[in-house]
């Protein structure tokens, strides 16, 4: 049934999908089309089960079908579906993401992940008057243009990771450097840091697997654009809410002193699996934007009735005592499972996570930057995704992108998961 599927979805859909990555090019075979889910689970067309380690590549924090989320959902729907006028629960919805994240003052809701980053970056232009930006290799901010340089995630999957269609002029303000790299970051302020709107990037790198901003790396981030009056944006659209209720900046606070970005891009978690996005950050920024600045940004959906009411059911559930403790731990049982099961077979293998996220690489030590990511074994990472397909666990399609671990998952799921893949790994 999914290849019957996939053959009409070809005839109507470039390439069968509405999301590259979704098309199982780089691992080969025919996607899964969801029927439903549950839990942590779902069932593709044919009726197979599968444990599901993408919840929707980051917005399942709670699983599939939460019941405190499906009432709220429900109850939403009822009340209307887009109003195209203000309502309260936009304004809770602000609050509560204000409340767990120190660094905003304000937010504005759109609809997804790139209309947030393209905002933000607009944004950070217009508030500073200037237009140059930097960006890091394989860091990937949503497909607004001026963004699609070098970036990860279903670019770097089918080995072309800048654009075609984007036109070199809109590409010639934005800077391209190498994660991690200090050398390279401090090099590029002496040359262009007074003409620099802002430096976004992603803490903790979802779209490259799981790759963190070393402390001194983010440390000398914070430190130069405060120097140069360059905007620090975070784009947590992957780790935000997901890593930690504050955030992966509630975790660089922790370690870098006074610690906070300027603005903030947020996605996936706080819509809950509804088309919802944010960026905010501090006043005097945020009034820069439409009606009340010269900034122009707006929105049909933004801050949709029922997607605020799945963000804030959402957001509750994880804003709950030990939440994140005991999420954090089942996912790094997940992690070491995997780890301790490639060893015992005498293979390469490394993982990292953060509460709920998680990346593995079949080799080691763990990659610092995009280029270390690069040379993953691809075909045997391919021969490890099937196998565990067709045990029934779904990681994602793609070396590039990162996991997440839910809260319905237990650890019967992980012990599962762990023990296909040591049943791959002994053959390999
Ligand atoms: N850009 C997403 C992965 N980082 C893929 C989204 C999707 O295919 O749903």
């Amino acid at each position: 049934m999914n290849d019957v599927l996939f053959e009409r979805a070809k005839a109507v859909i470039p390439g069968g999908v509405n999301s590259p990555v979704r098309a199982f090019r780089a691992v080969g075979g025919t996607p899964r089309f969801v029927q439903r889910a549950q839990g942590a689970y779902f069932w593709d067309a044919d009726g197979k089960k599968y444990i599901d380690y993408i919840g929707s590549w980051g917005p399942m924090i709670l699983g599939h079908g939460h019941p405190a989320v499906l009432e709220a959902v429900q109850k939403a729907a009822l009340d209307g579906f887009s109003f195209g006028a203000p309502t309260e629960r936009e304004v809770e919805l602000a609050e509560a993401i204000i409340a767990a994240v120190p660094s905003l003052e304000m937010v504005r809701l759109v609809s997804s992940g790139t209309e947030a980053g393209m905002s933000a970056l607009r944004l950070a232009r217009g508030a500073t008057g200037r237009s140059k930006i930097i960006k890091f290799e394989g860091c990937y901010h949503g497909h607004a243009d001026a963004l699609l340089v070098k970036a990860g995630s279903g670019l770097a999957t089918f080995g072309n990771p800048t654009s075609a269609g984007v036109p070199p002029e809109v590409v010639a303000q934005t800077i391209v450097l190498e994660f991690n790299n200090v050398e390279q970051l401090e090099e590029a302020f002496k040359i262009h840091g007074p003409e620099l709107a802002c430096l976004m990037i992603e803490p903790i790198a979802g779209n490259m697997n799981f790759v963190r901003s070393s402390v001194p790396f983010m440390k000398r981030c914070r430190e130069l654009c405060s120097q140069y009056g360059a905007l620090l944006v975070f784009d947590e659209v992957m780790s935000g809410f997901r890593v930690a209720l504050g955030s992966a900046q509630s975790i660089y606070a922790q370690l870098i002193p006074g610690f906070e970005p300027d603005m903030t891009v947020l996605g996936k978690v706080i819509g809950g699996g509804m088309p919802l996005a944010a960026f905010g950050g501090k006043r005097a920024v945020m009034e820069k934007l439409a009606p009340l600045g010269p900034v122009y940004q707006a929105g049909t959906l933004s801050g949709n009735p029922v997607a605020t009411a799945c963000g804030l059911a959402t957001l509750k559930e994880i804003s709950k005592p030990g939440f994140f403790e005991t999420l954090g731990t089942r996912t790094q049982h997940l992690v070491t499972g995997l780890t301790q099961a490639a060893h015992a077979a005498g293979l390469p293998f490394c993982g990292d996570c953060q509460g709920g996220m998680f990346g593995f690489f079949l080799m080691e030590p763990l990659p610092q930057n995009y280029a270390t990511v690069m040379t993953t074994d691809g075909p045997k990472f391919n021969a490890f995704f099937h196998a565990m397909l067709d045990a029934g666990v779904y990681f994602a399609p793609a070396l590039y992108e990162a996991g997440f671990v839910s809260a319905a998952h237990t650890d019967a799921d992980i012990d599962a998961t762990v023990q296909a893949a040591a049943a791959h790994f002994a053959k390999a």
